[in-house]
């Protein structure tokens, strides 16, 4: 049993024809479906439903984020580890959300809505399944990231939020990084994929979503995402630059309601038995970002 990876994303937006023509345009996401209030999107090369839902409401803020379990009988034990952890926990049954079936949701110690859930309806990528081109059509607008990689939230007790995520939902730490005192300060944790993260957790407000990632194939790609958010006047946060953590090349930006993006490639191949990295608070700055050396203030205190 266990949890593969991060499924999807649900977000409020005060402004959803704004938030939809940045994430369409701009980012580069196909629109799956929309009703009056709400609007579904994913990238070209992922094969459910979506990975991103906006829904509108006076504040921008994140309703909850969602992981896909191995198995359908994952739920049933999921359900009683995370209750007997002493987190209230609830049921959503099939047809309650558009795109999947049956779901788990309860808040984790830090304060975010998590859900899992195992019967996600499957729509397939834009490639198809019969003699399929390598690469999607040459003319999707913005960036066109081929998928979602992964998200940060804030926690005020790191360390309770990690032995959460890595006792009760059997994700694996591949990172951390520690104060003088040894406190974890921030932790990397994978699911079933084989990269340094799904999901990471970095001292901050309870609550609080710090970004979700897209992947892209090279840093090359990377470069032109730069020219593509400069050009449409995007607010850059930081990059384009390296992590030290996780080795990946990246970049953060604003969408035009505030929310942190990230684009993300590279990094390195994770097995399960890999050793954990430790990096200290002396060493946060290359930690965070490899050539700047910089504890930004803006990157770690704005959140949303
Ligand atoms: C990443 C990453 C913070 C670190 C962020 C790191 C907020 O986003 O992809 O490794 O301290
Ligand atoms: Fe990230």
């Amino acid at each position: 049993m266990g949890i593969l990876r991060l499924a999807h994303i649900d977000v409020r937006t005060p402004d959803l024809d704004l938030s939809t023509a940045y994430y369409t345009e701009v980012m580069g996401l196909q629109q799956v479906q929309r009703t009056d209030d709400t609007v579904y999107l994913k990238c070209w090369d992922e094969e459910d439903h979506h990975s991103l839902r906006m829904r509108y409401h006076p504040r921008t803020g994140m309703d909850s984020f969602t992981f896909r379990v191995e198995a359908e009988d994952d739920l049933a034990d999921f359900e009683n580890k995370v209750e007997a952890y002493g987190c209230p926990i609830s049921r959503v049954s099939r047809g309650e959300a558009v795109g999947q079936g049956e779901s788990l949701r309860f808040e984790v110690p830090s304060g975010q809505i998590m859900e899992l859930v195992w019967d996600i309806e499957k729509t397939g990528n834009l490639l198809g399944k019969h003699n399929p081109s390598p690469t999607p059509p040459p003319d999707l607008p913005g960036i066109a990231p081929p998928r979602m990689d992964h998200m940060l939230v804030n926690a005020e007790e790191v360390a309770e939020s990690a032995k959460f995520f890595i006792d009760v939902l059997g994700l694996r730490m591949t990172e951390q990084v520690l104060d003088g005192n040894g406190h974890q300060l921030g932790v990397w944790l994978a699911g079933r994929t084989n990269s340094p993260h799904d999901i990471a957790i970095v001292n901050g407000p309870n609550g609080a979503l710090h970004h979700w990632a897209y992947w892209l194939d090279d840093w090359d790609h990377i470069r032109k995402a730069a020219d593509t958010l400069a050009y449409n006047g995007v607010q850059i946060d930081q990059g384009p630059t390296r992590h030290g953590v996780t080795r990946g090349n990246t970049i953060y930006f604003f969408d035009p309601l505030g929310i942190r993006n990230e684009v993300f490639t590279g990094g390195y191949w994770v097995d399960p038995d890999t050793e954990i990295l430790t990096w200290t608070e002396d060493n946060f700055g290359k930690g965070l970002f490899y050539y700047e050396n910089v504890v930004s203030q803006r990157f770690l205190r704005m959140h949303t």
